[in-house]
């Protein structure tokens, strides 16, 4: 957890669950001039990972989950706007989570990042079957497809995301991510570039298209 006392009693406050204390304490810090990104990195994903521990331990149960995941997304509203949002003279980034998985919040992270920082973003949203990766990278021409997978069970069909996009657009490059996504699936899956959270998916993609 961080050492900032806002930052960590912002994840602690999302931990509880306690909704107004997390609106509250989101716009203190913003007030108080953290950088935005940060809110949502250093204040509120730790209390988010704490979450999903306490999920996997059996400590808390899918309603909590639930709950944790509305909270986050209120708070990050309330950043969303204090995220200057450059011109978008980058690139073209089609970004989606693969099919059968729901999990939205890191991909949304990763698309606002993005697109704070110069890329056009085509966001296909959730479970997006995998011909569609492909389909909307060569409609849009789009330089790079990131796809997200958050379950275990949905990694087969970030791999099938991989394979058809290289095989129908080999010039087209392709970012995996997610929790249970490692740098050594880009190998594997025959990917370019792995990125652990939204700012170094940002650097990647910049990396990617030197
Ligand atoms: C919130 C949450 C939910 C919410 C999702 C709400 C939403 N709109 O997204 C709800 C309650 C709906 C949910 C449902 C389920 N969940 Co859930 N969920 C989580 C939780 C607690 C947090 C995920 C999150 O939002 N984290 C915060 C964000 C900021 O972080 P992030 O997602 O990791 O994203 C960052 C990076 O991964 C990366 N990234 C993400 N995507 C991409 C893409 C690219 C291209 C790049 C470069 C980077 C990148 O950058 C992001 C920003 O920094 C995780 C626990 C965890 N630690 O991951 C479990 C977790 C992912 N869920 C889990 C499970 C099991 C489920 C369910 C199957 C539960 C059930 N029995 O129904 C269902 C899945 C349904 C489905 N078919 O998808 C498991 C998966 C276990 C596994 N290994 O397979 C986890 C790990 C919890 C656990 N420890 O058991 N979940």
């Amino acid at each position: 957890m961080s050492d900032d006392p806002v930052f960590s009693a912002l994840s602690e406050s999302l931990i509880a669950l306690d909704e107004q204390r997390v609106l509250d304490l989101t716009q203190q810090a913003l007030d108080a001039g953290a950088e935005p990104i940060a809110v949502i990195n250093d204040g509120l994903t730790p209390g988010m990972d704490e979450v999903g521990k306490r999920f996997e331990s059996g400590d808390y149960f899918l309603p909590e989950l639930l709950i944790a995941a509305d909270v986050f997304k209120s708070a990050v509203a309330i950043v969303k706007p204090h995220l200057t949002e450059a011109v978008a003279t980058k690139g073209t980034v089609v970004l989606g989570t693969v099919e059968g998985d729901i999990h939205d919040i890191g991909k949304n992270i990763v698309a606002l990042a993005l697109e704070t920082s110069g890329y056009e973003v085509i966001d296909l949203g959730i479970d997006v079957p995998v011909a569609r990766f492909a389909e909307e990278q060569l409609a849009r021409g789009a330089h790079i497809v990131g796809a997200s997978a958050m379950i275990t069970s949905t990694l087969p069909a970030l791999r099938r995301v991989v394979e058809d996009v290289k095989t129908r657009s080999p010039g087209a490059k392709v970012l995996i991510g997610g929790a249970p996504v490692t740098p050594a699936l880009v190998a594997e899956y025959g990917s370019d570039a792995y990125a652990g959270d939204a700012i170094e998916a940002v650097r990647v993609v910049d990396k990617l298209l030197q």
